[in-house]
């Protein structure tokens, strides 16, 4: 097997109703596919789909879809489905995934109700978006009719100063929360560390990944690392964080940066090969109007990997 050509294949794709997080609002989502071609008749993908507001530059999205590109293949070579091919365990055929929502003052219990009957057992919610006083008394009020089957995961994405923090988490006591990413606008060791100890739930970095040296996995602050992939400069990187972090007792959660199916695809592999049991980040392409090709279905609160070798993306 031989590559004989490389294509980059440019997309614009429209959301169907604006993202809005602390950080600002993305409405339509642009990047490219990488297709490698080998002389043998195999394509091989990957999802360069930049988003600078969270630390996902050109060049690391570009690296991200040239290594998932020639990743696909190499598992395709060796018969394997990619998560097999990182894991060296059997392939699995679905990750769990958490339902995700835009922030806390936008979601009403209906849709959390049907999140629960669509068989979800987390629901991702933006925070930091509105005064932590509306936030909480938002929660409380969604907390008093939640399906016992659902648990709430919160994203501040570094809305807050570490006192906001310290208040919001006292105020969620009690409340079925599945964790907290990224509280501090500026966090450090010694204040997550603070904040961790406070939280019957797990504190989660995402996009803090300055505080990933050999001392935070030496004595995890918290619980819970978020990976990117993208941002880590691809699947093995990510791979070897996730090996890291588990081995320190960390959870690692894989999620979307809002990539195309192409994307999505990739990064489920990775999620059954890291954390085959945790609660993935990657139900994110029903926000599309219309996507790269079929993105890996959600049924049950479980995304199905792609069948077939390697990534098994095809566009549509
Ligand atoms: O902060 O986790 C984030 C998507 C794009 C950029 C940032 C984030 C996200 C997500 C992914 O929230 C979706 C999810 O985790 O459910
Ligand atoms: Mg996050």
């Amino acid at each position: 097997m031989k590559v004989v050509a490389a294509a980059w294949l440019p997309y614009r794709l429209a959301l169907c109703r604006p993202w809005q997080t602390s950080r600002g609002v993305v409405s339509e989502r642009h990047g490219r596919l990488r297709r490698l071609t080998t002389d043998d008749g195999r394509s091989g993908w990957g999802d360069c789909a930049p988003l600078p507001e969270f630390g996902i530059d050109e060049a690391a999205a570009t690296a991200f879809a040239e290594e998932s590109a020639a990743l696909d293949l190499a598992a395709q070579a060796a018969g394997l489905p990619l998560d097999a091919w990182l894991s060296g365990r059997p392939p699995l055929a679905s990750v769990a995934v958490n339902a995700s929502f835009g922030p806390i003052l936008t979601v009403d219990r209906d849709s959390l109700t049907e999140a629960a009957a669509a068989g979800y057992t987390v629901a991702k919610l933006k925070a930091g978006v509105a005064p932590p006083a509306d936030e909480i008394a938002a929660l409380h009020r969604l907390a008093a009719t939640l399906p016992r089957a659902l648990r709430l995961r919160l994203d501040a994405n570094r809305a807050w100063p570490f006192a906001a923090a310290q208040a919001f988490i006292a105020a969620c006591a009690g409340l079925p929360i599945d964790g907290l990413e990224e509280p501090l606008a500026d966090p450090d060791p010694a204040r997550l560390a603070s904040l961790q100890a406070a939280a019957a739930f797990p504190l989660a970095i995402d996009e803090s990944t300055h505080l990933l040296d050999a001392a935070f996995f030496r004595h995890p602050p918290l619980r819970r690392l978020v990976l990117k992939p993208a941002r880590h400069g691809g699947l093995l990187a990510s791979t070897e964080l996730a090996l890291r972090a588990r081995a320190s007792g960390l959870e690692v959660v894989i999620t979307s940066a809002l990539e195309s199916a192409c994307g999505i695809a990739a990064l489920a592999h990775l999620a059954a090969a890291v954390a085959p049991d945790a609660v993935h980040g990657l139900a994110t392409a029903d926000w599309f109007v219309s996507d790269t090709g079929p993105a890996p279905p959600v049924v049950g609160g479980r995304m199905l990997l792609l069948q077939g070798n390697g990534i098994g993306f095809a566009t549509g």
